[in-house]
């Protein structure tokens, strides 16, 4: 049964001026069934990033997120959120598998150019966030 995940273009690959060709790496492989620019307020970059409250880098994540447009996409497919995640690439782009997202476009940690749900759950909650109840 087709699943839906969210995944974000964050700030910094909007800066790299890369929107086109990430979107191109997700495209051929998923149905994208809404797409959206958006800029983060603070009040929904602290709901969005919810679980990571209390850790020492949520101060820096939300203002990093905060700090300029990003791109949502409502991706659909087998298996969406596992294979999007694959195709993303590990946290830190210095330890992505080559071909990965985060390996071509990522710089570091927190720069790490893209965001995908990690969960069915996690996907429904981002979806909201990110495009309004529907
Ligand atoms: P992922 O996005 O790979 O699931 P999470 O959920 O552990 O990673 O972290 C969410 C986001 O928080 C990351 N995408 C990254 O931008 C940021 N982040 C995670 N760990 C750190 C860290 N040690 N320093 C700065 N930012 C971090």
């Amino acid at each position: 049964m087709p699943e839906r995940t969210l995944f974000m273009i964050k700030p910094d690959a909007v800066r790299k001026k890369v929107i086109g060709k990430i979107i191109t790496m997700v495209e051929c492989d998923f149905h994208i069934v809404d797409m959206k620019m958006k800029r983060f307020s603070r009040e929904e970059a602290e709901k969005f990033y919810e679980v990571h409250r209390g850790k020492d880098f949520f101060e820096e994540l939300v203002e990093f997120i905060t700090s300029g447009p990003t791109v949502g996409l409502l991706l659909e497919g087998e298996k969406a959120v596992e294979r999007v995640r694959e195709l993303v690439g590990s946290t830190d782009p210095k330890k992505a598998r080559p071909g990965t997202v985060r390996f071509l476009y990522g710089s570091s940690i927190r720069e790490n150019a893209v965001h995908a749900s990690d969960s069915p759950a996690s996907a429904q909650r981002e979806i909201s966030i990110f495009f309004g109840a529907p």
